[in-house]
């Protein structure tokens, strides 16, 4: 006997086969106070996307369409020497197997192929809110002029697996610098696209607040470690890692790095997040990896890798503590 019934957002963590407890009152509370709260933040976050979206129009328009069908290409990058990793790389087509992506599906297995009619070329970014550099810019014309490098990080999903992969990209500090925040910039906020019609997700998985959103407190998008990733594995982005552009931060659970990003805005107050808005209990803004802490619903002391199975020691920051500790010394 089984019954089938309808995946909830806190089904999030579907490898750990967790019961959502009050989940229909929790999510009826969240859709009334969508509702309610109509003109705040769905709304904002739906005329940002459009915007891109708009100028993306235009420039297929002109005939600067990719199908969505040629391979990534290569990259010209220079590994970063920096960042090495205590654990083998997780192979390239087991990382590209396994992804969280919820504007295509939540079952891990499948993104790759839902994303295969994701059409991401062009793709436009905008940058708005307390900066001096504002607009909307192609993702490429906005990383322009600094180098591409790669780094081996960790990985760590709040649901308990792991990887070790090959990112590239820029640190996004340099990027900041470039955009001249002004004083009353005190968090980042990253919201990713709209495109229902591309991701089947979006339309189907109505209770989600799409588009996905999230943030940082400008001092950790600054530090060396935040990276703005537009490569894995020696290429640009596959469709189902977060083509084009993606923020990586290795210290935060995965769901701090959003995927596929349409807007970059300099906030005032602390931005709200996708996962947060949807179980506050279980999904903080700071969401540091911390082996200590537990989920409501299950350890955090280890991990297990993706492409061996293998169990490991969870580390404080995942790893990274040298690094960022000094933010959250209070
Ligand atoms: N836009 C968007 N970004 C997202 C997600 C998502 O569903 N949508 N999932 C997050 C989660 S939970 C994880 S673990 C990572 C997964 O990245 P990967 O598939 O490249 O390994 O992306 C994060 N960024
Ligand atoms: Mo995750």
């Amino acid at each position: 006997m089984f019954h089938i019934r309808r995946r909830a957002p806190w089904d999030f963590l579907r490898e750990n086969q967790a019961t959502p407890e009050p989940v229909y009152r929790r999510r009826r509370e969240f859709l009334k106070k969508m509702i309610l709260g109509g003109a705040g933040l769905g709304a904002a976050s739906l005329t940002a996307s459009a915007c891109a979206a708009e100028k993306d129009k235009a420039r297929i328009a002109n005939g600067e369409q990719d199908t969505g069908a040629a391979p990534p290409a290569a990259l010209n990058y220079t590994r970063n020497p920096k960042y090495v990793l205590d654990r083998p790389l997780t192979k390239e087509e087991t990382a590209a197997k396994y992804n969280n992506f919820y504007e295509f599906t939540t079952d891990k297995e499948r993104v790759h192929q839902l994303t295969e009619k994701f059409i991401t070329k062009p793709w436009s970014v905008e940058v708005a809110g307390h900066c001096e550099v504002k607009g909307t810019f192609d993702y490429m014309d906005l990383i322009k002029g600094v180098p591409l490098e790669e780094r081996l990080y960790r990985f760590r999903c709040v649901e308990a697996w792991a990887m070790a992969v090959p990112w590239i990209g820029v640190p996004l500090a340099k990027i900041i610098e470039k955009l001249k925040p002004t004083a009353q910039a005190r968090y980042v906020r990253f919201v990713s696209f709209l495109k229902p019609e591309e991701a089947p997700g979006q339309k189907t998985q109505s209770w989600y607040p799409w588009p996905y959103y999230e943030g940082l407190t400008l001092a950790e998008a600054m530090n060396e470690l935040t990276l703005l990733a537009v490569g894995i594995y020696g290429k640009e982005t596959p469709k189902q890692h977060g083509a084009p552009i993606r923020v990586i931060t290795p210290w935060k659970y995965g769901y701090k790095s959003a995927k596929s990003i349409v807007k970059i805005e300099f906030v005032y107050a602390q931005p709200k997040t996708f996962w947060n808005d949807l179980a506050p209990d279980e999904y903080s803004f700071e969401s540091n990896v911390n082996p200590e802490v537990p989920h409501p619903r299950w350890s955090q002391a280890t991990e297990r890798m993706i492409d061996t199975g293998e169990r490991v020691p969870t580390q404080p920051y995942n790893g990274y503590g040298e690094m960022v500790a000094h933010l959250y010394s209070r």
